[in-house]
């Protein structure tokens, strides 16, 4: 695979276990959701009529792809797009296809936390948009800033799309925008979905599926440590429970355990006991309001340029320098 950078994960996945296990409560980070398994189980939930979220962002870039893509080549002849967490580029193949369409001179680097995912990304693109010059990069979001810096003397237009930013907490969040602001030069461009808070029903069937693809993605992580740390769980054992607090726009998936029980992880040497309903917190999908979006930016001295939204307004696009 032409992969630019290949970073190391293997280490960090079973001390980030190890930590998250013997933590009291009990936590594991949604990043290691993505392996082959995962990354499929993740499409699936983007085609799920109850996964709003892709349906939004689609919206958005059909409707606004000419304004969006005129803020990408205003004032530069040649430009790097950079895409964090590129998953399968379905959406950012549009505005792909209209780079080209419009004669944009731009070099296109996804970066995923998952090289499986990167190489069906470059192989679909090669297939559909052959002229566009594709350079994959294998690593998290906080790694692949470092590699930013490479990329100085052209301006850089970076996507973070799919509501990502909501997989981190408030802290995280902003400490990820100022890492960012901070590697982005005077006319370097941020594009980022913020998913807006909505009916709390709508936010909780997006990620409590009644066909359990979205279960099966959160139990997922338990099979990697199977799979990948010689562990034990017991699948079944485990309820997917999601909850979503309309107050403060924070949406929480839990495994919790319906026994009393033990795992041992043979590779981490470690036995994990969980009392009858005892959670693992595995991921969190914040959803966003104005307000909340205009503090994280403010705190991370960026300032909006535009923003672009749906026609139900649960979704937002917003353009930061
Ligand atoms: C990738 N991320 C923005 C998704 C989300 O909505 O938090 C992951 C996901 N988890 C459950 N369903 C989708």
């Amino acid at each position: 695979m032409d992969v630019h950078t290949n970073l190391a994960f293997e280490t960090l996945f079973g001390e980030e276990v190890y930590d998250g296990l013997t933590h009291n409560p009990k936590r594991l980070s949604s990043k290691f959701f993505y392996d082959k398994k995962g990354d499929f189980l993740f499409q699936r939930i983007m085609a799920m009529p109850e996964y709003y979220l892709t349906n939004c962002e689609l919206e958005i870039f059909e409707k606004h792809k000419s304004e969006i893509t005129d803020w990408f080549v205003a004032g530069t002849d040649q430009f790097n797009l950079i895409e964090l967490g590129a998953g399968d580029g379905k959406k950012t193949k549009i505005l792909l296809r209209h780079l080209f369409e419009r004669k944009a001179k731009f070099n296109y680097f996804p970066v995923d936390i998952s090289e499986n995912i990167l190489e069906q990304l470059k192989a679909s693109l090669q297939e559909e948009l052959p002229r566009v010059s594709v350079n994959p990069i294998r690593g998290t979001y906080f790694e692949a800033l470092k590699g930013l810096e490479r990329y100085n003397g052209t301006p850089n237009v970076i996507l973070f799309l799919g509501s990502n930013i909501g997989n981190l907490k408030h802290r995280q969040a902003i400490d990820f925008l100022r890492k960012l602001k901070e590697n982005m030069n005077g006319n370097d461009l941020l594009f980022i979905g913020f998913d807006q808070k909505k009916n709390p029903r709508t936010v909780l069937n997006a990620y409590n599926d009644a066909t359990g693809i979205t279960e099966a993605f959160n139990k997922n992580i338990l099979a990697r440590i199977n799979g990948e740390l010689e562990g034990n769980f017991d699948l079944d054992k485990f309820l997917h429970w999601e909850v979503y607090d309309p107050e403060t726009g924070t949406a929480k998936s839990f495994l919790v355990s319906k026994v009393a029980q033990s795992a041992r992880i043979d590779k981490l040497d470690l036995e994990v006991h969980f009392k009858q309903w005892e959670t693992i917190h595995t991921e969190t999908s914040q959803k966003y309001d104005d307000n909340m979006v205009r503090w994280l930016t403010e705190e991370a001295e960026l300032e909006i340029k535009a923003q672009f939204t749906d026609s139900n307004y649960w979704y937002k696009d917003y353009l930061l320098g």
